[in-house]
């Protein structure tokens, strides 16, 4: 092994010595980009908007190789994102992604980019890489989701003759990512005709003094809008019962008895009263 070996370790260097030459002549700059980035990506898209865009800019330009870019690399634990370049003269890029981007799953990304020149030479060899780019990308929503109700039916009973503020409420949610597709902005009273209100917070009131003597049970269908105005699919029943007021005649009667059953301890002022009595 060592004899093989110790005739080639000259020619090796030598080697080294001329390719390091050609490198000093030829590719003198590492490339140039920004130092950090802002993207935008609608989530089920895979095209970035990147502000400021993607270019490297090499001052060995516009010699061959070394004064074009020939990749940008991308480094970041699981960045779903590829860059590629479009022109390696102009040195323009583009970011996108590799595999599909869901806002519901991660709303934002950062990761870093390089960029890379093609080198001394047309086999690429003494490429230099530009400093490390910080990118953040941030994902925007899409309306998938419609609002879905907590409970298909909901239950609430009244007296008849009353005034509700609120009856009940019913809840909504949504699974998108953002505010304006997850919120719920609305509710709304699909049934026509009924002396029910609902508001935007879903709270159900009655407009009039309901009677038990004319109906004893409403069923109302309400439905759910997000804030970017996707209605429920399912609606929600809402059952109200009516419950009859005390008859008057037997409320009399309560209050007599339980007048008469107070002990007389507990009433000191009447005591003197009832002793006289009995
Ligand atoms: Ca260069
Ligand atoms: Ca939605
Ligand atoms: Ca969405």
């Amino acid at each position: 092994m060592g004899v093989k070996a110790a005739p080639i370790m000259p020619a090796r260097r030598n080697k080294s010595i001329f390719s390091c030459r050609v490198k000093g002549v030829l590719n003198k700059h590492k490339p140039w980009i920004e130092t950090s980035y802002h993207g935008v990506i609608t989530e089920n898209t895979d095209t970035v908007l990147l502000d400021p865009p993607l270019v490297a800019l090499d001052k060995d330009a516009p010699v061959p190789f070394a004064g074009e870019i020939c990749a940008f690399k991308i480094h970041g634990q699981e960045a779903p994102f590829e860059a590629v370049v479009l022109n390696r003269t102009s040195g323009e890029g583009q970011l996108r992604a590799k595999s599909s981007i869901d806002c519901e799953l991660q709303k934002e990304y950062t990761f870093v980019v390089q960029a890379y020149d093609c080198g001394a030479q047309p086999s690429g060899a003494d490429w230099k890489k530009s400093h490390k780019a910080v990118v953040h990308i941030q994902v925007d929503d899409v309306n998938e989701f419609a609002p879905v109700f907590r409970e298909p039916v909901y239950h609430a009973a009244v007296t008849e003759g009353r005034i509700y503020d609120s009856i009940l409420q019913v809840e909504a949610w949504d699974q998108d990512c953002s505010p304006q597709y997850s919120q719920i902005c609305n509710y709304d009273i699909i049934t026509s005709d009924t002396p029910f209100a609902i508001d935007r917070n879903g709270n159900i009131r009655n407009t009039e003094r309901l009677s038990f003597d004319k109906q004893q049970r409403y069923k109302i269908m309400v439905t759910a809008f997000d804030c970017g105005q996707k209605g429920a699919t399912e609606s929600a029943a809402v059952r109200i019962d009516v419950k009859p007021v005390c008859k008057p005649g037997w409320q009399g009667k309560q209050q007599h008895f339980f007048r008469g059953s107070v002990p007389s301890s507990s009433h000191p002022n009447t005591a003197p009263h009832h002793k006289s009595v009995w």
